[in-house]
Parts: C-alpha cells; structure tokens; sequence
C-alpha cells in the first residue's frame, strides 16, 4: 500500500532480508497486525469490495450473492496471518539454524505454508474440465402453477437466483476456449424449495442414448491413453472408430461438425436440457417438457479458420467474452422456454422421446418462453465458486421430474458419485456455492469436512425424542410421478431408438448451404486427421444414409470413393421430417444488434480524427466496442476508442467482428507495406467479417488484394470504400454485417466426387 501511494516501482524491504538486518523484524508493521487484527476479516454486503459487473451489489435480484458473503473475505488494510490466525512476522524467508544453516523442523509458519501449497489442486471434471462460470438470476414471465408447481415459475416477475457454468467436454482444464466441441450449459438454480440443476448443453441431442456407453464414448473421444494426444480435440482415430461402430451417432455427429461447435461466445449459444422431463402441477398432473435457453443476443458461432487461430492468439476467448462482458455491465441474457407435450402427443410422434438423440421439431411442440435468465456478476474466486460448484442432475425440485430416458437415468447416478471423489467427501453439497438458500433439515452426519453443527442428540426416523422432527411433508414435498409400469426386467432398447438417421437428414435439410458446406469442411477436417482408412470410409458409409451431396463431398474432400450406405439396424421405413428453420443458427439472430461486437480500427498516424470520431461515436451509441490498432506504437493523436489502443503485434485480426481502415495516404502507404496489416485485411476477408475504408484506407484493401466480387460472382457488400467522405450510408451497411455475425458467400462451396 505504502509503495503504490508512494508509486516505487521496487521492494523497498526487499534489502533487509539479507544479512545482519534479517535479525531485527522490519519495524512497524508486527504492531500494526496485533490491531488490525482486532477487525474480522470476513466481510458483510455492508463492507463488501464492489465486485459487480458495474459496481451495484446485485443482492436485492441474488440472494446468494449476499449469502456467499458471510465467506467472501477481503485482505484490504489485513495483517498476514496463519491458517490459525497467528501474524505473520516474516513471510520471505524460513527459519534457519544460523543465516547459511539449515531450516529448522519447527518452521510451523513455512510447513503449513508448503503443506497446503502441495494440496492445492483437485481432480479436474472427468469431462466439461474446462468452463467458465457467473452469478444471476431468473425471472419468471408469469405464474405457470397449471403446469407446474417448480418454485422458480409460481409467478410473474419472481427471481430465483441462478449460477451457471459454460464449458468444453473433451479439453483438460487449461485447454483453449473454441475447439470443436459440444458447450456445457449448467444451471444451478437456488429455489425455495432447494436446489434445481439444470445440466444441459447447447446441443438439443446426444452421442449416444444409453448411460451404459457414457464411458466408452468418454475413453474414445478423450486424448489416446498411450500418448496422451491429441489435446481437446475429436480429429482422432479412436473417436471416429467408437462414432462410425455406433450409428446412433449420426444425428449428434451432425451438430458436432456443424457452427454449433464453435460458438462465437458463451452469450449466442443455445442451451438445452435435452432429455424429456416432466412438469408436474400441483394437482398431480404431468406433462413431459424439453428444455430451451434461447440468447438474446443471438446466435452466432465462428468459423473453423477463425476459431483454429483464436486457440492461440486467446486461449481464453470465452472465458474473457463472459468476463468482460459483466464487468463492463452487458449482462448476458437468455429466456428460457418450454416445449411441452402430453405422453399421448408423444405417443404419436414417429420416434421415441426417451431417445436423447432424437429432438422433438418445433413444428410438433412450439416454444413457450417462460420466463429470462441475466447473468449479472462474476464469480469472486474461480475455484472457490467456478470449480468447486457441483451440478448433479439428481437435484430437482417438486414440480419437476425425470423420464425413463436411459442417458438420464443413468446421469442421475453418475454427477453425484463424481463429486464425492472431486470434491473429496460426501458433504459436497455443504460448499458455499453449492449450499442451498433452502434451509436443510435431515438425520445425515459426519463425515469429512462436516460443517453443520447438528444439535441434539436425535439422528434418526423415526422418533419420538425430537418430537418427531424433522417430519415428512407428504404431499407438500418432492413426489415422484406414479408412473404405471408392467414390464420384464431386460437389457435392451425401445424398436423406434433403431432410427439412427430421420433427424440427421431433418438437421441437413434444415441448414442453410453456408452451414451444410462448414459440414462438409468439418468432416474433412476431422476425418483427414484419422490415420486408419476403414475408419474414415465407415462414416462416409454412415453420411451416405444422411445425404449424398454430403457423403460426395466428404469421399471427395479425403480422396475416397463414396462407400455403399452402412447397413441399417431396422427394417421399418425411416420417417420423413420436413426442412425445421429452427434447427439453423440463422434462425435466430438475435434482440441485441451490435451490442458487445467489438471492431478494430486499423488507424494510420495521418487519419482524419474528425471522421474517425464520428464514426466512433456512432458505433458506441450502437454499443459497440472499438480498439485502436496500428502498426507501431505512436505518441499520436488516438481517437476516443473503447478499449486501450494496440498495437499490430500484439493483436490479431480474428479476435474482432469487423475493422474499420481510417489513414491518409501517406498512412494508408505505410499499412498497404506492413505485412501484419496485410495479414489483418486478408484474414477479416477470409472470415467474412465487414470491412470499412476510410480515406486512404482503401490502398491496403488494393495490397491486398481482396476480390471485388464474390466466387458466385454477386457484388461483395462487406467490403466498403468511402469515396468522399461520406460515411453515414456505408456505416449503416457495415452495422448491418456487424449484427449479422459475418457474410458468408465469400467462401467456396467444396467439391463433389
Ligand atoms: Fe454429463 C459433467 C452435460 C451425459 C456424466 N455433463 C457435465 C457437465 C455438463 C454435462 C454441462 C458439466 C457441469 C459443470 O459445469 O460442472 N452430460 C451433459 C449432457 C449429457 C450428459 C447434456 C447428455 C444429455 N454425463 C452424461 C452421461 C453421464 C455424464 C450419460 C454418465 C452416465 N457429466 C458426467 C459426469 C460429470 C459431467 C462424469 C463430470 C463432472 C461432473 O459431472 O460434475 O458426472
């Protein structure tokens, strides 16, 4: 404190650890802890350090959030202590026998410093290792007790607060943000009546439709046991080998090479809870229900070149996107819906809804949105809140249950026995993120960690020395459907999960030709990266059953012929699902314009600051996020941009939505020879990012020569040059880009065999 009011750039202690001053403490600051001390170091909302996106302590929406409190602790004006509380005189150097001795065994202060540093880790999540997570809460639209009486939807405007955590499956905790993968999509909601998790992802289906295959899928899918490679990445043989000997796979298979699986931000993804569930009313009526998280910023994925690249220049591209995004007080947003239908509906459906690789189409069961979701405060402390959280899907509530989906059953088991060896002991859920705001009563005990102080000397039920507490709520508590089930006790799966491709070619049919060629380009992609030949023509034979446009291109794309159909495991025909808009990420581009989407202005020393800032101030009143960059660090005039400016070298084209040239000519000259620059304008171009020229600005354009028309020969509307000095026009048409996500006919569609 002392050195930043002082602004000294050095330790200035740091010269009395040595030597003959090391024996006098430095005086002063052991006083200071013995008062100081007197203070509780354990914060309330009262004292708390302001950690919302903006500032505002968002306790009134998040009772957690003032809950966490009585854990939050604050080192500001602390003296250093022990784990005990003992202050701590010296913590740079070990207590030794003589200045060159050695240390001594009694060294408490440096044992339990070392001890506890050799116990920091945990096991990471067996999958979903990395995420990144927030606080929030959800708002229910209206009193939806006729379907169900879960307690966050009992009535319009109520809030039930929420923490929810965004995450890759297959990468190891510290891999990067946007391979290619399906995004975990958990939600933790902190009910009255307990606590509900929603564990989703932001794909609607799944591999596979049996719990018994989860870790075979898992093995296959994961780094090679014998080298340990490759890393967060499905590219590999064992994966395709397990996919293309499981054709349940295909439907999955689909949304795993399609946009989906590189989402531009954890706020334009979808989530869904996938299995069918059940809404139960307080009458004891149940309905069967899916799941939806729509953002309303829309949804917007990246393409493969882009996200490739962004695994270096910003490993933590999603992780940062969520962050900033609060801190600067964007607070993400998603409404939730329902998809509800009866058992009879269900009945009628031509595919299984226990299947969880089968959607339920939207033409059979439309959305009815419910209720919103805003994320509006980032964790204090990422192991405390974002690792240790632990999201079980056997947590629901009254109003809620399971179906007899065979994934979900076995989900049920699987979530909490994990956390029993993540977190270390069965009082996981006694985490202060994990606690409910629920108050717990139950005759359970013990075990390592315990934290409640249970009193009484009654542990059992039922019985009469505790008067019979706590007590059954019978029908007021959670009941499970009664469902009527007459069967034999068999291992085996229902005749319609044998239909392995009617929603895969419903997926295909229902891309738009952009998403079906990034199909095409995944699968090549992937497939090009598995060593073993059978392998690859295995799922050509599966793709060749989805559509032969696809399975040409993908033969073509590996250089093999297009193999015969893979057999299929029924005789029944396959149903026939019209073309679903729904299932296409143009379907919803979202409530939220430009909002958040960030544009590089490539600026030469010569600029017009005039313009520039016009330009700027009407991107910002859009709610755009702007940053400087040029080609070296210049002491000169900067234009008002969002950010801090940069400089080439240290940035990279793929981590913006749009650029904007502004230079004069002698400017323009200097960037048009760069090659940073001109990397910058080829790459904005090849992922179809809207690209603006202002003044000379064009003569990079001309450098490097970007197409002036697009492969299909129509006119290219991205790439705009202010002629004279008129921008209005053009900014409007490089806003319009910007809201859209990118233009994508400047790609090529692939070859066909
Ligand atoms: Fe799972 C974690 C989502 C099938 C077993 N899963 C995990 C997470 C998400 C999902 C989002 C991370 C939660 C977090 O952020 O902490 N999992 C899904 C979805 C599935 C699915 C949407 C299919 C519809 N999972 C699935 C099956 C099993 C598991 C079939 C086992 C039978 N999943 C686990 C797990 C994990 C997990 C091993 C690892 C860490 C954890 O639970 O807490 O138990």
């Amino acid at each position: 404190q002392e050195q930043l009011a002082r602004n000294i750039p050095w330790n200035a202690t740091k010269k009395a650890e040595y030597g003959a001053q090391a024996r006098t403490p430095h005086q002063g600051e052991t006083a200071r802890a013995a008062s100081a001390l007197a203070h509780a170091s354990t914060v309330t909302e009262a004292t708390a350090s302001p950690k919302t996106g903006d500032g505002k302590v968002s306790s009134g929406a998040s009772p957690i959030a003032g809950a966490l409190d009585r854990v939050r602790t604050d080192d500001t004006d602390q003296p250093l202590t022990t784990n005990q509380g003992t202050p701590v005189a010296d913590n740079q150097s070990s207590l030794k026998a003589g200045l060159r001795g050695p240390t001594l065994m009694e060294d408490f202060i440096l044992r339990e410093k070392l001890t506890h540093f050799d116990h920091e880790r945990i096991p990471e999540r067996v999958v979903h290792a990395r995420g990144s997570a927030a606080h929030g809460y959800f708002e229910s639209y209206g009193d939806f007790s006729s379907l169900t009486r879960a307690a966050p939807l009992a009535s319009a405007g109520k809030r039930t607060p929420v923490f929810v955590r965004f995450s890759t499956v297959a990468g190891e905790r510290g891999s990067a943000d946007t391979v290619r993968d399906v995004r975990g999509f958990a939600v933790k909601f902190y009910t009255d009546e307990g606590n509900w998790d929603l564990v989703g992802n932001n794909i609607p289906v799944f591999f596979i439709q049996d719990a018994m295959k989860f870790p075979d899928l898992i093995h296959a899918v994961k780094p090679e046991p014998n080298n340990g490679i490759p890393q967060a990445a499905s590219a590999h043989d064992t994966f395709w080998d397990f996919a293309s000997l499981s054709p349940e796979t295909a439907h999955m298979l689909m949304w795993h090479t399609s946009d989906r699986a590189i989402p531009r931000s954890y706020r334009t993804m979808q989530g869904f809870g996938v299995h069918t569930f059940r809404l139960i009313n307080q009458d004891g009526e149940a309905v069967f229900c899916k799941f939806h998280w729509q953002p309303l910023a829309g949804t917007h994925s990246l393409v493969w070149d882009e996200a490739l690249r962004i695994c270096g220049a910003d490993p933590d591209y999603h992780r940062r996107d969520l962050w900033e995004a609060i801190e600067s007080g964007e607070y993400p947003e998603w409404e939730l819906a329902l998809q509800v239908f009866t058992a009879e509906e269900a009945e009628q459906f031509e595919f299984d809804v226990l299947d969880p690789t089968k959607l339920v189409p939207e033409e059979l069961a439309p959305l009815q949105i419910v209720g919103k979701m805003v994320l509006d405060r980032n964790p204090d402390n990422f192991f405390a809140e974002t690792e240790q959280v632990a999201f079980c899907t056997a947590h629901i509530i009254p109003g809620i249950d399971f179906s007899n989906d065979p994934l979900l059953q076995g989900r049920i088991h699987s979530y909490v026995d994990t956390q029993i060896s993540r977190l270390g002991g069965a009082n996981f859920h006694e985490l202060p993120i994990n606690a409910p705001i629920a108050p717990v009563h139950n005759n359970q005990r013990d075990g390592i960690h315990r934290q409640a102080l249970n009193r009484g000397r009654v542990a059992y039920e039922p019985n009469s020395l505790g008067g019979g507490c706590p007590f059954q709520t019978g029908q007021a508590g959670f009941a499970s459907f009664p469902e009527a089930i007459h069967a034999d006790k068999m291992r085996g799966k229902p005749e319609k999960f044998a239909d392995h491709y009617s929603q895969a070619r419903l997926f295909w049919r229902s891309q738009t030709d952009a998403e079906q060629n990034h199909i095409i380009n995944a699968f090549c992609f992937e497939l090009g990266h598995v060593q073993t030949p059978a392998i690859q023509t295995r799922v050509v034979s599966m793709l060749a059953n989805i559509n032969p446009r696809l399975a040409s291109a993908v033969a073509q794309g590996l250089g093999i012929a297009v193999p015969e159909p893979m057999p299929l495991a029924t005789d029944a025909p396959i149903p026939d699902f019209a073309p679903s808009p729904a299932l296409s990420l143009r379907h919803l581009p979202g409530k939220t314009g430009i909002h958040t989407r960030k544009v590089a202005i490539l600026q030469g020393e010569d600029a017009d600051h005039q313009q520039l800032e016009q330009v700027l101030k009407t991107l910002h009143d859009k709610g755009a996020v702007t940053q400087i960059v040029t080609s070296r660090a210049s002491p000169g005039s900067k234009a008002h941009a969002t950010l801090p400016a940069t400089v080439l070298s240290a940035t990279s084209p793929v981590l913006y939505d749009g650029v904007i040239v502004a230079a004069g000519d002698a400017g323009a000259n200097q960037l048009a020879t760069d090659p940073l620059a001109l990397e910058f304008a080829r790459l904005q171009y090849r992922h179809g990012k809207p690209m603006l020229a202002l003044g000379g600005g064009k003569d990079l354009f001309q450098a490097a020569q970007l197409p002036a028309t697009l492969p299909d020969g129509g006119h290219d509307n991205a790439i705009l040059v202010a002629t004279n000095g008129q921008t209005d026009d053009l900014l409007t048409q490089f806003m319009r880009v910007l809201a859209m996500g990118r233009i994508t006919g400047r790609e090529r569609a692939p070859e066909t065999a």
